[in-house]
């Protein structure tokens, strides 16, 4: 079935130059962007994305990091989105992903593990309301859309 997917290129891959090699991975896959956006996240919206964490002992440098620079902001839709997205990402640590994916392939982190994506639907649909106002998010064909489910 069709899902939307909110993934984010955080600032060790914007500063690395890694946006266009993880929108590529996505892209190649057949999955459709339906939102693109980039911004230095505020402290309010760093705190309201990793809310799960603000009780863990590495919750103060992880909106310290994911403040530190610029960061990209996208949305992905496509069959089976959400699960499918966090296969191409890797395990969190990079140090255990498997090669092929985004973090096992270009990282060695684990804070700076270059890339997020929403683990359930409803985090997705949680993600993306924090994120994007319907209105930057968009419905249109693509012409190898037949191919793709
Ligand atoms: P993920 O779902 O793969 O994004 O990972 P989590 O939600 O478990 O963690 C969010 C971020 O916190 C990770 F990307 C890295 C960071 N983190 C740490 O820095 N230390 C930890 O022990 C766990 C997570």
């Amino acid at each position: 079935m069709s899902e939307r997917t909110f993934v984010m290129v955080k600032p060790d891959g914007v500063g690395r130059r890694l946006i266009g090699q993880c929108l590529q991975r996505f892209e190649a896959r057949g999955l459709k962007l339906v939102g693109l956006k980039l911004q230095v996240l505020s402290d309010a919206i760093a705190k309201a994305h990793y809310d799960e964490h603000k009780d863990k002992p590495f919750f103060g440098e992880l909106v310290e990091f994911i403040t530190s620079g610029a960061t990209v902001q996208m949305v992905w839709e496509g069959p089976d989105a959400v699960a499918q997205v966090r296969k191409m990402n890797g395990a969190t640590n990079c140090l255990k992903a498997d090669q092929g994916t985004i973090r096992g392939d270009l990282g060695l982190s684990m804070q700076n593990n270059i890339i997020h994506a929403s683990d359930a639907v409803d985090t997705a649909k949680r993600e993306i309301a924090l994120y994007f106002k319907a209105e930057e998010l968009w419905d249109y064909a693509m012409p190898d859309d037949q191919w793709l489910s």
